[in-house]
């Protein structure tokens, strides 16, 4: 036991890492140890120029963070606690690189993971866990985000091939990417296709003017008459459930991601605040300031342990979609109001990149509406207390 004098880890009040095994420890020092040389010492010029750097794509293959949570295919095969841990430490760095992550991982190798046929696992698997070959996803559309049951996305049977018609909207990746899965109506319900990059009628346009996650490629995709042969289509799903069960796997990824973010932000606040001196003494001995870094770490720990037991529960083969929005909801909602109390205690220099706050601060304003929005994960949290649906 620590003496009572001791000063506990601030990174750590709730002891956490007592419970992590050996290999989990592993994973999260090798990844911070990577964030910490590859991508801390560029990240503000890359945010503020709006530059994802391809270049490190190979990179975060070598490092097994790409489709980390699949087993076989050139997979890690890594559990959910030791994934979640991976991308707390990426969004530390920046959302970004945890973005990419997700996207690559759970909703672009997932669903070819899942749904896919044993010709599609091996063509596209292991070149995508090696960042050789890089994936997008597209489901939101221009006019459709939360309902996606409404897309207007279309496929047709033409013979043995399919025509797709529609555009998708916020595919991250997907200027970049060389293959993307898209999810399209059907007359069997909706159903994936994988599109390879070059496809004639397929074309991606990078999104400008975003002042959040500008360390991050986002595209929107326009399918003209694009044809594909029947082996492209994914077999095994029909139906909402199978992008659903995708954005389940990403969402548990921002569970702890987000909770990265936050991290950096109250790390860089108590650092600054101790060192930072006012009315002649630091601005950490000032009683608000200190109520602020209190209740920042009360809600990240809180996050963590919540992170942590929705992690055991996946492992455990038990993590359910509302299990999943609580997470969700709970991690963005209570990581930005860290990066905003954060920034307070920076005072005006909490607005510039010199610090990574802001920049936390506007990526997480993102993190909060993608992949369900706060109020869609609120209402299936309230859905499954009432047994009533305010969807339809
Ligand atoms: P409902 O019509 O009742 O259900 C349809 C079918 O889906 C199943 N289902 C799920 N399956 C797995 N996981 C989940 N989380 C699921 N939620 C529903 C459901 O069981 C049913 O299956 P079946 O076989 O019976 O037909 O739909 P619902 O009322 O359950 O869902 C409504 C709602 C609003 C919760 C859902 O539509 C929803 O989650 N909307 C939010 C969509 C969303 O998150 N969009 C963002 C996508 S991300 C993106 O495109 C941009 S970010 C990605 C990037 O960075 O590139």
């Amino acid at each position: 036991m620590p003496e009572a004098t001791e000063k506990m880890d601030p990174a750590d009040l709730t002891a956490l890492g007592a419970a992590l095994s050996a290999d989990e420890i592993l994973v999260q020092r090798t990844v911070r140890a990577f964030v910490d040389e590859r991508v801390l010492p560029s990240i503000e010029s890359w945010f503020e120029n709006g530059i994802f750097p391809r270049e490190l794509v190979a990179e975060l293959g070598r490092l097994g963070v790409l489709g980390m949570h699949l087993q076989g295919y050139g997979c890690a095969g890594a559990g959910a606690v030791s994934y979640g841990l991976a991308c707390l430490e990426l969004e530390a760095g920046d959302s970004g690189f945890r973005s990419f992550v997700s996207v690559q991982g759970s909703l672009a190798m997932f669903p070819i993971w899942k749904y896919g046929s044993e010709e599609q696992k091996r063509r596209f698997l292991p070149p995508m866990a090696a960042g050789d070959m890089v994936g997008c996803f597209g489901l939101t559309e221009p006019d459709v985000g939360s309902d996606p049951a409404s897309m207007r996305s279309r496929a047709r049977r033409e013979g043995r091939d399919w025509v797709l018609d529609g555009r998708k909207r916020w595919v991250t990746n997907g200027s970049i990417a060389d293959v993307a899965v898209i999810w399209a109506q059907t007359e069997e319900g909706i159903r994936g296709f994988l599109v390879p990059r070059g496809t004639r009628g397929f074309s991606a346009a990078e999104i400008r003017g975003k002042l959040s996650l500008r360390a991050s490629v986002s595209s929107e995709v326009t399918l003209d008459s694009c044809r594909l042969p029947d082996e492209n289509v994914l077999p095994g799903v029909a139906g909402l459930r199978g992008p659903l069960s995708c954005l389940n796997e990403a969402r548990y990824g921002i569970v702890w991601g987000a909770l990265g973010a936050a991290r950096a932000c109250y790390e860089t606040a108590l650092s600054y605040a101790l060192k930072r001196e006012q009315f002649g003494k630091p601005v950490a001995s000032f009683q608000l300031t200190q109520a602020k870094l209190a209740d920042m770490a009360v809600e990240l720990e809180k996050g963590l342990l919540l992170a942590y037991h929705l992690g055991r529960l996946k492992e455990a083969g038990t993590l359910t979609p509302d299990q999943v929005s609580l997470g969700k909801l709970n991690s963005t909602r209570e990581a930005l109001d860290i990066a905003r109390s954060a920034r307070t205690i920076l005072g005006a220099n909490g607005v510039t990149l010199d610090y990574p706050v802001i920049r936390h601060a506007a990526n997480l304003e993102s993190v909060l509406t993608y992949e369900g929005t706060a109020e869609v994960h609120q209402l299936t949290i309230g859905r499954a207390l009432t047994g009533l649906s305010a969807f339809n």
